[in-house]
């Protein structure tokens, strides 16, 4: 895989009106054996990318985990780093985060200069994502972390803004992110308000536990829907492949 071709493969895709599922696999939750199994059955059942990452990283697994999930699909691997710290050769790309709804210059900017030379040596794709955190009912993970304040999930105005910022600075995408495992999902008015004035891919990701909230986050307008912990709970790969099947059907 050429750098630039999996930003390319994700625009093409959306050209065609086609939206995609990805599945967010999180170093902490899984073995290297979990993770290749889930990401044999991601890829079987239609999902176009998986993620790796968290907000915390607490295990020292990361490049061999980032290295079986490439042994084991063929879809792109993206990286989808809470830090500088983690980062792998083994990835295709890697979602180069820039959290924009927050004002915190660590996470605007700082991890992303110590980041730089890494990618470069690594010969990894970034792709410079405005990462959205919208309030969901609890304090996430992401929030406490990086010491931002979620936007309003009642202020759709504020969201579209924002995203509308990401785009005149040349971010190639948006990730509304809830938080994973947060209690409620991103609001569909405010995925529509965001969609409405932006013309990069949409990624709307957290709490996505079911079809349902899968489908409404398409019809609201998201380019990319996101599950995570899904997998880890009773029932979760069969509904993960539903999730899947419903996205790779809808046009
Ligand atoms: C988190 O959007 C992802 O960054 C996935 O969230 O784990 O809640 O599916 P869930």
């Amino acid at each position: 895989m050429k750098i630039g071709s999996v930003l390319s493969e994700i625009l093409a895709v959306k050209q065609k009106g086609k939206r995609s599922h990805w599945v967010l696999l999180d170093p902490d939750d899984f073995t290297i054996e979990q993770a290749a199994a889930a990401a044999r059955s991601s890829q079987e059942n239609g999902v176009s990318a998986l993620l790796v990452g968290g907000s915390l990283l607490q295990t020292n697994h990361f490049d061999e985990f980032v290295k079986s999930l490439r042994a084991t699909v063929t879809i792109p691997v993206i990286l989808f780093p809470g830090d500088a710290a983690q980062l792998s050769r083994h990835a295709n790309a890697l979602l180069y985060l820039s959290l924009i709804s927050g004002r915190n210059p660590v996470n605007l900017i700082g991890e992303h200069v110590k980041a730089a030379p890494i990618i470069r040596q690594y010969g990894i794709e970034p792709i410079a994502t405005g990462y959205m955190l919208v309030e969901s009912g609890t304090v996430t993970s992401v929030e406490f972390m990086s010491d931002t304040r979620p936007l309003p999930r009642a202020k759709p105005g504020i969201a579209a803004a924002h995203a509308l910022a990401a785009q005149y600075l040349g971010m190639h995408m948006v990730y509304l992110e809830a938080g994973s495992g947060a209690a409620l999902t991103v609001p569909s008015e405010l995925i529509r308000a965001v969609r409405s004035c932006v013309d990069i891919p949409v990624i709307v990701g957290g709490g996505i536990r079911d079809k349902a909230a899968a489908i409404e986050k398409l019809e609201a307008g998201a380019d990319i829907i996101v599950t995570g912990n899904l997998l880890q709970k009773e029932n979760g790969l069969e509904v993960m492949k539903e999730i899947a099947e419903s996205v790779r059907k809808y046009s």
